[in-house]
């Protein structure tokens, strides 16, 4: 049979319906192909439990992931209950904070759909567009402030969001609505037409200095700039970040966004609006790997790209403004927000909400949200802020942290702090090993060698994925591990603690069981050799990957 091509299945969804409205209907446990598709533009993935699928292959595994969309990671007390009201009545017991701020459910069943994602919007919480070929959950730094300079900033996620969400009832009278699919509603949208984007398209907002959002990892990046007023100026537009890449394809790889010019802040949604139609008009609808608008930046070149984009927006973009470097700031612990109240940033390892044994976070944080009805943010290192607290509620919020168990900053080391694994096993259906599973005892070993040597306070990011596609952002980290076969990784060294530098291809086919011991001489050798606050990647970076080879081939430097 021939495979169906995503271009035309979009084309005849009729505004993303496709055949959703029928298959839900009938009593399979799994859509068609052609309907799997429009789904993820709903913001559902049908996937199998693949360890179930192993076990007994005679059974139908089909389950269901669901993504809800928060612009900058946002939710109210209400909202967050509904997300863990549904991962009790329909998801897997669990919710999963994405490395894009938004919330996941697992193992929900297609009989289950319709009322999830029904009760999410009653919750005025929407999934429409949280994955599929159209700009997903705009991310900005979660960290609440009173500042209206800094407000403003976060602001334009919800603006970017509701400029470019799609133009269609389709979400509505299928999910909410419930009601008859009649084709007269089709609108053509204005924005994405019939075909929406080649391949997914993704924004990012950051405070200049900040990289909580790992700014350059995206299609488009949004870096606010201050005068020294404390007076929001305007944006430097980065443009064709990307970090998806397949393992032997060259063709294909992680990419930093290049650095376009300044923007003022009344021409950020034109301007953006602008970008988007440029990945619709001149990305690669034939080959999706080689679809994403940083494959337009890399073919056609920046100025090729500042051209074209003046051209469709009808001004010149401003020179590039001066930044200073940039750091970044998880705001985990207590942090003033500047109008008298607190907010709290709690650490959630790989962002599994989820209570174990004594460690009751997913019990506790309801708890604690639900008595002081406090907002939430999520970050996109997938920890969790609850905000709007008062002085006065801080003892009760401290305790309720102690009774339900819940670890807090304090309780981590550094390199605990700044690690991040993606979802892969077992509901990814692209993982090609483990990552968020066994990430945690990954880390375990790296604190002891960390230990040994002495060095327990380096923050060395680490990041861990299933498959090259990296949607932990590994490449920027100063290690990562990329899954690349049956239990075996990649290893890439040399990202910076800023996020802005990728790293690169290290040892290939490192077996889960010996990263650490492999990466032992090396970190050993960072503690002897290292220079005054010289990170780890930065070291790995000036003493050379090949020069690191020999070393652990015992042609270098003498290890441990
Ligand atoms: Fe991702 C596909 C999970 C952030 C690059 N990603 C997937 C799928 C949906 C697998 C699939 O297509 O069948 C994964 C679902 C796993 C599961 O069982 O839940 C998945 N991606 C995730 C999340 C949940 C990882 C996490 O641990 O938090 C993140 C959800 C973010 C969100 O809320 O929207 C997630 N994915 C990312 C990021 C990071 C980011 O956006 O900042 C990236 C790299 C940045 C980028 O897009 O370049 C990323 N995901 C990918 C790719 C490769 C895209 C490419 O250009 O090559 C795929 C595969 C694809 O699209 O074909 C993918
Ligand atoms: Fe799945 Fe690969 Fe993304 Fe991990 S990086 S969630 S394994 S697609």
């Amino acid at each position: 049979m021939v495979k169906p091509n995503v271009e035309q299945i979009k084309s005849d969804s009729a505004g993303l319906r496709g055949s959703i409205g029928d298959e839900l209907a009938n009593s399979d446990r799994y859509f068609s192909d052609n309907a799997e598709k429009i789904l993820k533009f709903h913001g559902i993935y049908q996937q199998e439990d693949r360890e179930a699928r192993k076990l007994d292959r005679s059974a139908d595994h089909h389950q269901f992931m669901i993504r809800t969309r928060l612009p900058g990671g946002q939710l109210t007390a209400a909202q967050y209950i509904a997300h863990d009201d549904l991962a009790t009545t329909y998801g897997n017991g669990t919710l999963r904070i994405t490395t894009r701020q938004d919330f996941q459910f697992h193992g929900v069943l297609k009989g289950e759909l319709r009322e999830t994602v029904r009760l999410l919007n009653h919750a005025l919480v929407s999934t429409l567009g949280a994955c599929g070929d159209i700009v997903r959950n705009v991310m900005a730094c979660a960290a609440p402030t009173s500042d209206p300079q800094r407000l403003a900033v976060q602001d334009f996620a919800f603006q970017l969001t509701r400029a470019l969400y799609p133009v269609t009832s389709a979400y509505h009278q299928i999910w909410v609505d419930g009601e008859e699919l009649i084709d007269d509603h089709v609108v053509e949208d204005p924005i994405y037409g019939k075909t929406y984007l080649p391949r997914k398209f993704k924004i990012a907002i950051a405070y200049a200095g900040d990289n909580c959002v790992d700014v350059y990892t995206n299609d488009v990046g949004l870096v606010a700039i201050f005068d020294e007023a404390n007076t929001l100026t305007g944006f430097n537009l980065l443009v064709g970040g990307g970090m998806g890449m397949t393992h032997n394809n060259d063709a294909t790889y992680a990419r930093l966004a290049d650095e376009v010019g300044f923007i003022t802040p009344e021409q950020v949604v034109e301007t953006v609006k602008a970008v988007v139609t440029i990945h619709r008009d001149f990305g690669d609808r034939e080959n999706r790997k080689h679809a994403r608008l940083k494959y337009i930046l890399a073919d056609r070149g920046v100025e090729w790209f500042r051209d074209e984009l003046e051209r469709r927006v009808g001004f010149s973009l401003q020179p590039l403004q001066p930044m200073p470097p940039f750091f970044v700031e998880d705001h985990l612990g207590w942090n003033e927000q500047g109008d008298g109240l607190w907010y709290l940033g709690i650490p959630v390892e790989n962002g599994r909400v989820v209570d174990r044994g004594d460690y009751r976070l997913r019990s506790g944080l309801r708890a604690i949200i639900e008595r002081f009805d406090l907002g939430t943010r999520l970050t996109a290192q997938q920890n969790i802020l609850l905000v709007g607290i008062t002085d006065e509620q801080r003892p009760a919020v401290e305790a309720l942290i102690t009774e339900y168990q819940i670890l807090t900053v304090q309780d981590i080391t550094p390199v605990r702090r700044n690690a991040i694994a993606c979802v892969a096993l077992p509901t990814c259906g692209l993982a090609l090993t483990e990552a968020e599973r066994v990430f945690p005892a990954v880390i375990d070993q790296v604190e002891d060698a960390l230990d040994d040597l002495n060095i327990a306070d380096a923050g060395i990011t680490i990041r861990m994925t299933g498959c090259p596609n990296g949607c932990a952002r590994p490449y920027v980290a100063e290690i990562a591990f990329v899954g690349r076969s049956l239990e075996k990784y990649t290893i890439f060294l040399g990202g910076n603690p800023a996020g802005t530098r990728l790293a690169k291809p290290f040892l290939d086919l490192v077996h889960l069981n010996d990263l650490i011991p492999t990466l032992r001489p090396v970190l050993t050798y960072y503690r002897d050799e290292r220079q005054a606050d010289e990170s780890f990647g930065d070291f790995t970076l000036r003493v050379g990957l090949d020069t690191l080879r020999q070393h652990l081939a015992g042609e270098g430097v003498a290890g441990d």
